[in-house]
């Protein structure tokens, strides 16, 4: 069957193909259309080595496309046809351009108003009131980031941008979030808190059938999870603003998934493969979700981790609400088997979730970096 496709990909220089799961998609051009081959031939497409090896690169349309896609997530939790259609989108789109909009995610529309509401008072206390719950004081990277607090871009001066982060309280351990005394916050975010990390599970449902292993391979990972809810908030981009100044440098996210919702001012921008920056405007009711570094490396760079910065040009306020899905500290990343060539190594050694968080964090935070 290798034989096969690879001579088909041989006559046809425009055919690409990409591996799912326990089966391989090949795209080729036929006369005007694009012509879509389920192979059913177990990984050997994937298993194929040195020259012969087909180059593992999305189809035309996304190379060359100028939105991110918009996958509907209505039935997922269903599973069957449903989710093996979701599980084929996302993987398309997690091997290409690693950034679509979701839609029919399940997070009730209420809530997401609330955290918005919510995001807004806080940012709009004075400054020395959010200083109490600093994060340098709070700790384990959560609290109050303070304006020009982070360079997500540590090569460029730092982010124009405010944030309070939230992170998940085992109900056996000692708290370590710290809120502000504004009525409804704390639950509020709590409740969001829960609904995100969910729909994240959903999603690594089809994540795992995408990648051929069992659909709740990643659930007990994720069940005491480093994941942190973020609310962030931009103002308009200053004039006076240093060179290379922006709302959030150049970066790639750090864990598995991120699950971003953005109010209506525009400002999110992906660099595509080939150097382009693409805006991801807000859709809504829509999340923009994308792949993170912990991912990538758990895929061997079959997913990819794409760079993105935020560019408040619009003249108003900005907020957002991102959401770090993160495994559990202790949870194994080592290359999922589907993931690597037969014959070759995986690209990096195991190490846990919560190394691969520290290093990442570790390199975006200056008061990390001088705590002891
Ligand atoms: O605010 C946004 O739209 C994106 C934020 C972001 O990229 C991040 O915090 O990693």
């Amino acid at each position: 069957m290798s034989a096969l496709i690879a001579g088909h990909l041989r006559r046809r220089s425009r055919g690409v193909a990409v591996l799912s799961g326990r089966s391989a998609i090949l795209w080729c051009r036929g006369r005007k259309l694009w012509h879509r081959l389920r192979v059913s031939a177990g990984l050997e497409l994937g298993r194929a080595t040195g020259r012969d090896a087909p180059v593992v690169t999305p189809p035309r349309r996304w190379n060359t496309m100028q939105a991110l896609p918009i996958i509907d997530l209505d039935g997922l939790s269903g599973g069957g046809a449903a989710l093996d259609r979701i599980a084929g989108e996302i993987g398309a789109a997690c091997r290409s351009i690693g950034f679509f909009y979701v839609r029919g995610h399940g997070v009730p529309e209420r809530l997401i108003a609330a955290v918005f509401e919510q995001a807004a008072a806080f940012f709009a206390l004075p400054v020395e009131q959010k200083a109490v719950i600093d994060m340098g004081l709070v700790g384990d990277n959560r609290g109050y980031v303070a304006m020009r607090g982070e360079a997500l871009d540590p090569s460029r001066p730092p982010d124009l941008k405010e944030g309070f982060n939230l992170g998940f309280d085992p109900p056996d351990r000692p708290a370590r979030n710290a809120f502000p005394d504004l009525p409804g916050f704390r639950g509020t975010m709590l409740a969001y808190f829960a609904e995100a990390q969910a729909l994240g599970l959903r999603l690594h449902r089809a994540i795992a059938r995408d990648l051929g292993i069992a659909e709740d391979f990643f659930e007990p990972l994720f069940d005491r999870p480093m994941s942190t809810l973020r609310l962030l908030h931009y103002p308009p981009q200053p004039p006076a603003a240093e060179a290379g100044q922006i709302g959030a440098g150049e970066h790639t996210d750090y864990g598995n998934l991120t699950l971003l919702m953005t109010d209506a001012v525009g400002g999110l921008e992906v660099r595509t493969r080939a150097g382009k920056w693409l805006a991801a405007p807000p859709i809504p009711g829509a999340y923009v979700v994308n792949i993170g570094d912990c991912l990538m490396r758990w895929t061997n760079d079959v997913y990819v981790s794409t760079p993105h910065r935020v560019v408040n040009r619009t003249g108003r306020e900005r907020y957002s609400v991102p959401f770090f899905l993160d495994p559990n500290p202790d949870a194994p990343v080592a290359a999922i088997p589907s993931c690597v060539p037969v014959g070759a190594a995986p690209k990096y050694p195991p190490i846990t979730a919560r190394a691969h968080l520290t290093e990442k964090l570790d390199a975006s935070y200056a008061h990390r970096r001088t705590r002891s």
